[in-house]
């Protein structure tokens, strides 16, 4: 392709690609598939890595960017994000409209959730997003755009281009986005975020935009801030000007004529609470008219034209029946609260964590008492403090023993848990193979808790590189299996051989190694053997690998049970290498030229596999010229390859080159 055609097609790709990515993350309307969408993707990251001054701002292939350095710029706002007022009674809600009513009396209001996230700024120029703030203290933000950008759901380019538009709106983290990141933060041993607005801030605020792409944040836009051509008049229509720009725009916004209606609102959203997939934590009243707006003005603080009514997190009374203390993979005991099953924000909930005995200390938990349950950023059940003790109750203290083994708990400096620190204990051991098989780690189909529980109660299991040598007989000799199961596990472990090493790195539990530092790790050090010998320095070096990460993989590998279990492992045929290309710079210091029409790859195709290889390209031949890759109708740089010598590649010799394990000869 030439570089006309490639322009021409690239913009035709980012056309079709932020179409497609409006339908689906704006309006909930996907008109194609994944498979597609992601073709169209990698064709035009093709074309721009062969182009790279083809690439602009709006193209979705630079939605996650380069880390940033430092701080986060500052941002003067133009138009302040203002807060607003709170009510939390609907006495509040009624002399708020009596106020504006003293004003106007007849006046019309819009009612909408409040979502609970945070308030940022974006602004676009000509139709392109070019700058994304947080709000700041209202008048001075940070500037967030790289992290902005990773949010599928804001337009990189608008339907419409104006010459200005600065719109607010609120970031959040879905319900279940925030659930599955606790999980996994907990069992990577990391502090969980508390509710998902913290997790939202915290993942604003990343200084790698990847990180910030992963947490899969959302938004709701709700106010256009200033406009270079605008002719809004009321909110309402705003909101629908707004979506019809290409965003997505903030739920159940609905006109409310009385101050009766606006109450029913409130109370419609307030039921509907529960059952929405992102957490609001109020809803606003506003007046319509921006006109009557600037009329009835604003205080220092807050306009006087909006209101935001609080609803009251939803707490129970329940009977606390018992501590259960569970012993986690790296022998940590965790104590959970039992109580009377209560119904709570949409769910009946009986459990809930309590941490540590600093936590139940400072609370004065006992068992029997009636305790008050809340769910934190309405999701995960906490107990927020006793109402009262039960007649004769003690403090609960956690037991001085594993429950799992009985050797002795410790509580290490500066930690708040208490730890088994029996290398053996077999509850240690169960909860680190259900690890080593779940499905992010090895993936071992049908190898769940259950099974496992049954394989360590018999003896047949004591580590993971055990379940290498089970054989057919040794599940046939469980209750419950037949031939045909007993076949499929055993062929499932066979498989779970081959997986990358990444899955194997996170599969051994190392403290703090999560499954993103597992994939880092295998990429950067490729073999098991290279990440045994890393050294504190080369772990460091690693961007997004920290002191504590680092030190927990060095004091891992220097336990002389964690290299024998890895040598049992590979023993067993387990692939200890990284199947991802790590750098493979096959094509380091040599010259591509291509000339002619290639049967199945384009020129920017081509160019961007030799590239991504490590070679060059360049558009002439000359005796520097290692290889001419030539297709069809190749004309004189094909003659003049040929008169200097230079190989010539065909489409399927160079495909050969790139799938061969060899690097090519020095020429
Ligand atoms: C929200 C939200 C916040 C802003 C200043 C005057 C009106 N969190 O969902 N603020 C506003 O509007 C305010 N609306 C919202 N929906």
């Amino acid at each position: 392709m030439e570089k006309e055609q490639a322009a021409l097609r690239a913009a035709e790709l980012r056309d079709l690609l932020n179409y497609y990515s409006r339908k689906y993350y704006a309006e909930d309307d996907p008109v194609v598939e994944d498979d597609e969408y992601d073709r169209l993707q990698r064709k035009l990251a093709s074309i721009e890595a062969a182009y790279p001054d083809l690439i602009t701002p709006d193209s979705p292939t630079q939605r996650v960017g380069g880390s940033v350095e430092g701080m986060f710029e500052p941002v003067t706002h133009t138009v302040p994000l203002e807060s607003l007022q709170d009510a939390f009674s609907l006495d509040e809600v009624r002399a708020f409209d009596a106020r504006v009513r003293a004003i106007f009396p007849q006046i019309e209001y819009a009612v909408e959730p409040k979502i609970d996230g945070l308030s940022v700024a974006l602004e676009y120029e000509n139709g392109v997003f070019v700058r994304g703030s947080t709000r700041g203290d209202g008048n001075v933000g940070e500037d967030v755009t790289a992290n902005l950008r990773t949010v599928a759901s804001i337009p990189l380019r608008l339907q419409t281009p104006l010459a200005q538009l600065e719109v607010r709106g609120e970031v959040y983290m879905p319900k279940q986005v925030f659930a599955a990141l606790v999980q996994a933060q907990e069992e990577n041993g990391e502090k969980p975020f508390k509710n998902p607005r913290n997790a939202a801030a915290g993942s604003l605020r990343q200084k790698n935009p990847k990180i910030t792409a992963a947490r899969k944040l959302d938004i709701f836009v709700f106010n256009v801030q200033r406009s270079s051509e605008s002719g809004l008049t009321h909110h309402t229509q705003s909101i629908a000007y707004l979506r019809s720009l290409g965003f997505k725009t903030i739920p159940f916004c609905t006109k409310c004529g009385s101050i009766e209606e606006v109450i029913a609102e409130l109370e419609r959203i307030g039921r509907l609470r529960s059952s929405l997939p992102y957490d609001i934590d109020g809803a606003v009243i506003k007046t319509n008219a921006f006109a009557m707006r600037a009329e009835i003005g604003s205080t220092a603080k807050f306009p006087r034209w909006a209101l935001a009514f609080k609803y009251p997190p939803e707490e129970k009374e329940t009977e606390l029946l018992d501590v259960e203390v569970a012993v986690g993979r790296t022998g940590v005991l965790t104590p959970t609260a039992v109580f009377r099953p209560v119904l709570l924000a949409g769910t009946t909930v009986a459990r809930a964590t309590l941490h540590n005995q600093d936590y139940i200390d400072e609370k004065e938990i006992r068992i029997g008492d009636t305790v008050v349950i809340r769910k934190a950023g309405d999701i995960i059940p906490e107990v927020i403090r006793v109402a009262s003790h039960a007649e004769g109750s003690a403090p609960y203290r956690l037991p001085a023993v594993c429950p799992s083994c009985g050797a002795p708990v410790l509580r290490e400096e500066g930690e708040a848990a208490l730890r088994c620190v029996n290398p053996d204990c077999p509850a240690q051991l169960l909860r680190n193979l259900i690890h080593f098989c779940s499905r992010d780690a090895m993936d071992i189909e049908g190898l769940g808790d259950a099974v496992l529980e049954k394989l360590t109660a018999a003896g047949l299991l004591t580590r993971a590189s055990e379940l290498y040598t089970l054989k057919i007989e040794d599940f046939l000799s469980l209750e419950g299996f037949q031939e045909k199961s007993a076949g499929n596990l055993c062929a499932a472990i066979a498989r779970s051989k081959e997986n990358d090493l990444s899955r194997l790195i996170f599969a051994l539990g190392i403290r703090h190694i999560g499954q993103k530092a597992g994939k880092l790790l295998a990429e950067h050090f490729g073999t098991m053997e290279a990440l045994m010998n890393a050294g504190l320095d080369a772990l460091t070096a690693i961007e997004g690998f920290g002191e504590i990460m680092a030190r927990s993989v060095v004091d891992f590998f220097a336990l002389p049970q964690s290299r024998a279990e890895v040598a049992a492992l590979a023993a067993c045929g387990v692939n200890m290498t990284s199947q991802k290309e790590t750098v493979d710079l096959r094509f380091a210091g040599k010259t591509f030229v291509l000339t002619g029409t290639l049967p199945t790859y384009s020129r920017a195709e081509a160019s961007a596999l030799i590239e991504r290889y490590g070679g060059k390209t360049a558009s002439s031949v000359s005796k520097k010229t290692s290889y001419v890759l030539a297709g069809e109708e190749a004309g004189s740089k094909l003659t003049k390859a040929q008169s200097l010598g230079v190989p010539i590649l065909t489409e399927a010799e160079f495909l050969a080159m790139i799938a061969s394990t060899e690097t090519p000869e020095e020429s």
